[in-house]
């Protein structure tokens, strides 16, 4: 069986430097590979820090992030950026075409890849809209676009990468809910073996989601379906309900 994908967390809890209360604390969990997680939870529920674990952005100070069964300390830098593709929270756009801004992570993608990458992140259209396209200039952290454009771009720009494992950040949070439903069902189509870890804040983002973890103050309060957590999850009928 194929085992690309799969990431466990093994009791890890995590300090920022110089911090006196750890952020995340004693997390464990699993995704399996093909599998689409959702995380939910509160403002500075530790959601982000999360998410970095998985990349690397912070090393853990007990127990261990696992990728295919690996510890990610043990993982180069090069081999982790090549497995992941991170959509951090705020999108880093930079100056130049949006050509440019896609490139960024691959730099031999073809024109074709990035108008399929910009299709399926239902940003095709409004790209198409500007005069010269997919060459259309973006201004410094992409100042003369919509946050949910951004969303999109930066969406597009880590599909051009094609890798195992997705993790978006509330990527989708600035779009409508019409975009964002057919934004994650063309992911599904072209991702189809590709692991996707996503934070949100809508429930309509993560209802249909294999496994939604609800995060409370830098603990799991709960893992399951939308339908088992409904049923006996107090902190996610609080979610749903708000
Ligand atoms: N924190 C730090 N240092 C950092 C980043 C975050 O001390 O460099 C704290 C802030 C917060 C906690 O860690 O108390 C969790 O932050 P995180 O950004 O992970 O929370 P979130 O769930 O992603 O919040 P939001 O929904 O606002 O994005
Ligand atoms: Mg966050």
């Amino acid at each position: 069986t194929d085992m690309k994908g799969y990431v466990e967390f093994q009791n890890v809890t995590f300090r920022y430097e110089g911090a006196e209360k750890p952020v995340l604390e004693n997390i464990s969990f699993k995704v399996q590979p093909g599998e689409t997680t959702a995380i939910i939870g509160s403002t500075g529920s530790g959601k982000t820090t999360l998410i970095k674990l998985i990349a690397r952005f912070y090393d853990v100070e007990e127990g261990a992030v696992l990728i295919d069964g690996i510890n990610v300390k043990e993982m180069t830098q090069q081999l982790l950026r090549n497995k992941i593709g991170y959509v951090p929270q705020k999108a880093s756009l930079f100056s130049g075409s949006i050509t440019d801004n896609l490139r960024y992570g691959k730099e031999d993608a073809t024109e074709e890849q990035i108008i399929d990458a910009l299709k399926t992140a239902q940003a095709i259209d409004f790209v198409n809209e500007k005069d010269d396209g997919i060459h259309a200039k973006i201004e410094q952290a992409g100042a003369n676009l919509s946050g949910g454009q951004k969303q999109r771009l930066s969406i597009a720009r880590a599909l051009i990468r094609k890798p195992e494992i997705y993790l978006f950040d509330d990527s989708f949070s600035a779009l409508d809910y019409k975009t964002d439903a057919k934004l994650r069902a063309a992911l599904k189509n072209v991702t189809d073996n590709a692991t996707i870890i996503l934070v949100a804040q809508r429930v309509s983002t993560v209802i249909n989601a294999d496994q939604i973890i609800v995060l409370n103050e830098g603990r799991v309060a709960g893992i399951g379906t939308h339908r088992e957590l409904l049923s006996d999850n107090k902190i996610y009928q609080e979610i749903v309900s708000s």
